[in-house]
């Protein structure tokens, strides 16, 4: 009898955890270049789909990044229009990797990846980090 006690409140902590309401996740309609102002060095592209497909975002610097990641060659702050919770795909390019945070800000306290090392391949950024970046940084 006890164990069927166990077992009911086990079930319900699984259905709480089902209905957890799910955060809002934009659909991109537009691509964005960000950073020309600096230069064409393209340094990431980020998608708004898992196999690279949607929109993108691509990213360009003055040059490539530089092989520290402990500083951040390009930050993005805020992610363009209709891009919030969207990435799910990581390209990078010229020695850079890619940071993705949860909020905006790309603050160093908030809930964030590791250094993504997408490469020209590119890497889905998993079911974890999947539409919900509101901001980012390369190095
Ligand atoms: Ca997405
Ligand atoms: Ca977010």
């Amino acid at each position: 009898m006890l164990k069927r006690i166990v077992s009911v409140g086990a079930v319900t902590a699984g259905l709480v955890v089902l209905m957890t309401p799910v955060a809002h996740a934009d659909t991109p309609t537009a691509n964005y270049d960000l950073g020309l102002q600096y230069g064409n060095v393209h340094r990431a592209t980020l998608t708004e789909n898992a196999d690279g497909s949607g929109n993108r975002i691509r990213v360009f610097g003055s040059s490539p990044c530089t092989t520290s990641t402990s500083d951040r060659d390009n930050v993005v702050g805020v992610v363009p229009s209709g891009w919030n919770d969207a990435i799910s795909r990581v390209y990078d390019y010229n020695s850079c990797d890619t940071k993705l945070y949860e909020d905006g800000g790309a603050a160093t306290g908030d809930a964030q990846t590791g250094w993504i090392d997408g490469g020209s391949a590119g890497v889905y950024v998993g079911p974890n980090w999947n539409d919900r970046a509101s901001s980012f940084a390369l190095s």
